[in-house]
């Protein structure tokens, strides 16, 4: 069976799972939060990536409802994590292209707040850097009103679409996550590390925060730590977690 028709089926049949990827603060050297992942629970291919499967979902309508579920889990998480004592943890969620096209997302959003009544500072959607230039005004404009529920908005995979600075100047997101191919190389390869610095001085010119994803070294975190960076989430912390793991790492220090 094609595997866009197995993933429409998979939806409804409470084969996807949402993993997630703790984040310290790197000033308090305290987790603040997760990004949700998801992955797929195949019957028969075993426990599938996104990479396998969201860019199927994002050829097509699916992904909607696929980040709309992801959406309403990662929220009744975070609403769970808050009870059971982890007051202010905040969850991310990735907010596909396609997504973004559709003004329903707004409605959706908040329907899903107020089912799971997150607060809705805790929520914090992240999406692509790509997504945002490919329709730099209506993203724009989609983004205030999403940010006029409250929730924060995170430019994911910063670095690698090409934008124009001046275009963001003016762009309502709150943070800017450092691509994890700049964090790689950061210690190795001059330029990586240019790119990072620089991230990190236009977010706080900005007065946005600064997230480094990938971070798997020490060394990587002391670098990014020393230049002022914010926030750090990698395999050196902790890896994407089931829901019921994350709680745990959560109690752990930094
Ligand atoms: O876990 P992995 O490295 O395979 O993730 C691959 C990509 O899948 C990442 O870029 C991540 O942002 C994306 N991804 C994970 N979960 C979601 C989701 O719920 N929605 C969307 N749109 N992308 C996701
Ligand atoms: O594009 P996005 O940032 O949403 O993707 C997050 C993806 O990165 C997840 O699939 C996650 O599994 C992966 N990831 C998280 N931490 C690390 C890390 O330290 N190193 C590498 N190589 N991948 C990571
Ligand atoms: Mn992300
Ligand atoms: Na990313």
């Amino acid at each position: 069976m094609e595997l866009e028709t197995e993933l429409r089926r998979a939806i409804p049949a409470g084969e996807l799972v949402v993993y997630y990827q703790p984040k310290l603060d790197v000033a308090a050297n305290r987790f603040v939060g997760a990004e949700a992942l998801v992955r797929w629970q195949h019957p028969r291919h075993g426990l599938l990536p996104p990479g396998r499967f969201i860019p199927i979902a994002e050829d097509s309508a699916l992904i909607v409802d696929v980040g709309e579920y992801v959406l309403r889990q990662a929220c009744l998480q975070a609403r769970l994590w808050h009870e059971a004592g982890h007051e202010g943890m905040s969850v991310a969620v990735n907010v596909a292209a396609r997504q973004l096209r559709d003004e329903r997302i707004v409605g959706t959003v908040r329907d899903v707040l107020r089912e799971t009544s997150l607060a809705p500072s805790c929520l914090e959607l992240e999406i692509t850097e790509s997504s945002i230039m490919h329709d730099l005004e209506h993203a724009t404009a989609l983004l205030h009103a999403l940010k006029g529920l409250g929730v924060s908005i995170s430019i994911d995979d910063f670095g690698t679409g090409y934008s124009s600075l001046s275009a963001l100047r003016n762009f309502p997101a709150d943070k800017l996550k450092i691509d994890r191919s700049f964090v790689h190389e950061i210690e190795t390869v001059s330029s990586a590390a240019a790119v990072a610095l620089a991230v990190i001085s236009f977010a706080r010119t900005l007065g946005m925060r600064v997230n480094a994803e990938g971070v798997e070294t020490l060394g990587q975190a002391q670098c990014l730590r020393k230049h002022g960076c914010d926030e750090i989430q990698g395999f050196l912390l902790a890896r994407p977690v089931p829901a019921d793991e994350v709680q745990a790492v959560f109690r752990q220090p930094g």
